[in-house]
């Protein structure tokens, strides 16, 4: 496929509800669309990258910066396939978020031309996810038991609870007390230390399934030392950002259950890649979620479907986040989310909703 021309689309969505976590309180989500033509094909994604760099390194402006400065101009006018752009772009260190939204605008367009959707590329074997929810942290107990109840009430199969100190032992206690058989599970976006273990360790009397990215990114170690003191199984997400990572984590014991998203690792080939590995090393996956609208969603939810993913992921109905989304909503049943099943994404922008929401568009031709 020859890419003529990348288009880089900024589009502003309000959340139907702020959504605070130990980083910072969402209440919009900015985003960069990645929208390629090649050969008469078009392809979509989404980069990931929230609007400030508080997550990660990454953030909105500067991913776009990156793709018209450096990644762009290394596909554009070259006959290439998906399978080719990490390595064209590998000169390029770092920058997953924005590489990965060209490698999936890629594969998507690959995918359309192929009349094979994304989940049968990748292998899925489901039809349908299980979906969770992420609920963030709240101004009291009684406000966060509403929002827990609601979201049980519309048939979410696991909730997740952000957590930061001062947040944490309360309310996971609240929840659990109220529903004691429920799916529960703790994130930390690494707002703890190790002298916090002790602490943590009081979590354990909860049954989580998992206690997610407790300590800084770039402590491994830190969370090798964790999983000898807390019994809760341990989870990384910002720390992962490559299979080479998550090798090396599962290895030094940092780690027993990994969250995968496709943006953090450079796409979704890489993805399927830590899938294959963290299987042969018995250490489950799930999908993870960066608030995405519905060109992200059908992505991840096709990635949620292969069949080493087999705990619910932060995959949650459109209606969690957004009272329109850019695609067709993303519809939960029983506890579900389907699988799209068209040719790439198998979902395609709204034209009424991407234009109202777009708040500049630039294209980038070779
Ligand atoms: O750490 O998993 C996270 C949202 C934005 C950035 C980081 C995270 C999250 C979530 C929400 O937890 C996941 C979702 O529902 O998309
Ligand atoms: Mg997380």
């Amino acid at each position: 496929m020859r890419i003529s021309a990348v288009e880089l689309r900024r589009v502003r969505l309000p959340l139907v509800a702020p959504f605070r976590t130990s980083f910072g309180t969402q209440t919009t989500r900015e985003v960069l669309l990645v929208h390629v033509l090649a050969d008469g094909a078009e392809g979509w994604a989404e980069c990931v990258a929230l609007e400030e760099p508080v997550y990660s390194s990454e953030y909105v402006a500067g991913a776009h910066a990156v793709i018209t400065a450096h990644l762009a101009p290394r596909l554009l006018g070259a006959d290439l396939t998906a399978e080719e752009v990490a390595t064209l772009l590998a000169p390029v260190k770092g920058h997953r978020m924005a590489k990965a939204a060209l490698e999936t605008a890629v594969l998507d367009a690959q995918l359309r031309t192929a009349g094979t959707s994304l989940a049968a590329y990748l292998g899925a074997t489901k039809t349908r996810v299980p979906a969770g929810v992420s609920v963030g942290i709240m101004a009291s107990v009684p406000a966060l038991l509403d929002a827990v109840e609601s979201y049980l009430a519309e048939g979410y199969l696991r909730i997740k609870l952000k957590i930061e100190p001062g947040w944490d032992v309360e309310p996971v206690r609240a929840v659990r007390e109220r529903w004691p058989d429920v799916l529960l599970q703790v994130d930390a976006n690494t707002a703890y230390t190790r002298a916090d273990a002790g602490h943590l360790a009081r979590l354990d009397e909860y049954g989580l399934l998992l206690i997610e990215q407790p300590l800084d990114e770039d402590d491994v170690v830190g969370h090798a030392l964790l999983a000898r003191t807390v019994r809760t199984p341990i989870c990384l997400d910002e720390s992962i950002e490559s299979v080479g990572d998550a090798v090396d984590a599962i290895e030094r014991g940092a780690t027993t259950v990994v969250n995968v998203k496709p943006g953090r690792v450079g796409g979704y080939l890489e993805s399927k890649r830590i899938a294959a590995a963290c299987a042969e090393r018995g250490v489950a996956v799930w999908c993870g979620g960066m608030l995405e609208t519905g060109i992200g969603r059908a992505a991840n939810v096709a990635l949620a479907a292969l069949p080493e993913f087999t705990l619910p992921g932060d995959t949650s109905a459109s209606s969690r986040y957004y009272a329109t989304d850019l695609t067709a909503p993303f519809v939960l049943r029983d506890g579900h989310l389907d699988v799209p099943t068209g040719p790439g994404i198998g979902v395609d922008p709204l034209p009424d909703v991407l234009a109202e929401v777009t708040t500049g568009v630039e294209v980038i031709e070779g």
